[in-house]
């Protein structure tokens, strides 16, 4: 599949610091340290509704990764892929009776054009689970013939049993674990397996459903999990520095999918770091496209919202909060990005190098764009005081808010 268009990054002068960010495997701060290509996976969408501020403000959060390990001097290998055959796209499709293919292209068409917009580095490999199936197919095989996969009345789950390590990236327990399964498309219930957990790994055909050729497996379709495994390990290979995603993929999805890879390898773990960002809510309850309480990317930029605004609603939280969208949010953005813009249209201003190190500061800090918005708050405010005698000042706050933050002022 093709992603979307890349937004150019300036060049800063000097360099930012290496990245420290929560892992939620180890529960704490670890400080990456990729060779000169940093590589990163991030879970993409499944293609069956527009993007909501919540999906964009979990890509924000990985932009944000991107950005300072580009400011580190390194290149980025970013993979991500597109969910374009699951469950709740086929039930969606049926639903509103359209063809699921068209479905998932129009949807994923409307993502890229809100990636794009809103200035989202696009991935080096952007990788449908459809066009995955060939390689998902010889992993399913081989974990069956190595017994970490059984096969229940022709479809085939993994074993979570075959890892030594299964627990290990959400730290849940027994309880909370069945619960979350049954929530998060797993099967708990269904009678015949050997651990309730066990995640699909090949679905056999199903009447009425798309399958393909699965060679020893039969036709069917792709479990989940393996989706991302398939495609990570293909583009990325074992011990890639992030996995990243929203916090309702740490368990099963990111679990399941450590194991699986662990399992096919014999290493672990996949990723040194398992990044989590936190759930964007409206009205109380978890933006979601099965309830329906969604603010769309799309239809704010039909209203006219500038994208760069809508950027800076997302910046103004930490990646790891979980948060409410309110008008207000917007608003307080809107604001901010008039007072910005006006503060680096003028010619000369207060100096700006002490502020680029505070915004490098910041993100490198867990990503804290939070503080690094604060931080050009205070310049922009300087600015409009008393002005300065700087005059490379503005030209720098603007590529810097760019380069680091994806912010066209
Ligand atoms: N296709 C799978 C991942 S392989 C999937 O979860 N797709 S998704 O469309 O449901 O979500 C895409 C990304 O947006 C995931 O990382 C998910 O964790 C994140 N996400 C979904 N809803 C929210 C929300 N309300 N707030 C923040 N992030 C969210
Ligand atoms: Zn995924």
């Amino acid at each position: 599949m093709h992603a979307w268009p890349a937004s150019e990054v300036p060049a800063l002068p000097g360099k930012g610091r290496d990245l420290t960010i929560h892992d939620t495997a180890t529960g704490g701060p670890v400080t990456l340290d990729p060779g000169p290509v940093a590589r990163i996976y991030v879970c993409g969408i499944t293609p069956y509704d527009a993007t909501h501020i919540g999906h964009a403000a979990t890509y924000n959060a990985f932009d944000l990764v991107q950005r300072v390990w580009l400011d580190t001097k390194r290149q980025v290998h970013y993979v991500q892929n597109v969910t374009d055959v699951d469950d709740p796209l086929l039930e969606r499709a049926a639903r509103d009776n359209v063809d699921w293919v068209s479905l998932a292209e129009q949807e994923t068409t409307l993502f890229r054009e809100d990636m794009t917009a809103l200035r989202m580095l696009p991935p080096r490999h952007y990788i449908g689970a459809v066009e995955a199936i060939p390689g998902i197919v010889p992993l399913v095989e081989r974990l069956r013939d190595s017994g970490a996969a059984y096969e229940l009345d022709g479809d085939v789950y993994f074993s979570v049993e075959a890892d030594p390590h299964f627990g290990g990236v959400a730290n849940l327990d027994a309880a909370a674990m069945r619960l979350l399964s049954a929530e998060r498309g797993g099967d708990p219930d269904r009678p015949g397996k050997k651990n309730p957990l066990d995640p699909m790994l090949w679905m056999a055909a199903r009447e009425g459903e798309p399958s393909w050729d699965g060679a020893s497996l039969g036709r069917g379709r792709p479990g989940w999990h393996i989706e991302c495994v398939a495609i990570a390990l293909d583009h990325l290979g074992m011990g890639f520095d992030v996995q990243g995603g929203g916090s309702d993929l740490a368990f099963p999805h990111h679990e399941m999918g450590a194991s699986h890879a662990q399992a096919l390898t014999g290493e672990f773990p996949m990723a040194k770091a398992y990044v989590h960002a936190g759930m964007v809510g409206l009205d109380g309850h978890k933006m979601s496209k099965s309830r329906g309480n969604l603010v769309f990317v799309s239809t704010l930029r039909r209203e006219g919202v500038d994208p760069a605004a809508i950027r800076l609603a997302l910046l103004s939280h930490h990646y790891r909060a979980d948060w409410e969208w309110t008008d207000q949010v917007l608003q307080d953005a809107l604001a901010r990005l008039e007072r910005w813009r006006a503060a680096v249209s003028r010619p000369d201003g207060p100096s700006a190098e002490t502020l680029v190190d505070e915004i490098r500061e910041a993100l490198a800090d867990d990503l804290d764009a939070p503080s690094a918005l604060l931080a050009v708050d205070r310049w922009a405010a300087l600015q409009e005081e008393r002005g300065g005698t700087d005059e490379g000042a503005p030209g720098v706050v603007s590529r810097a808010v760019d380069a680091l933050m994806g912010v066209a002022l």
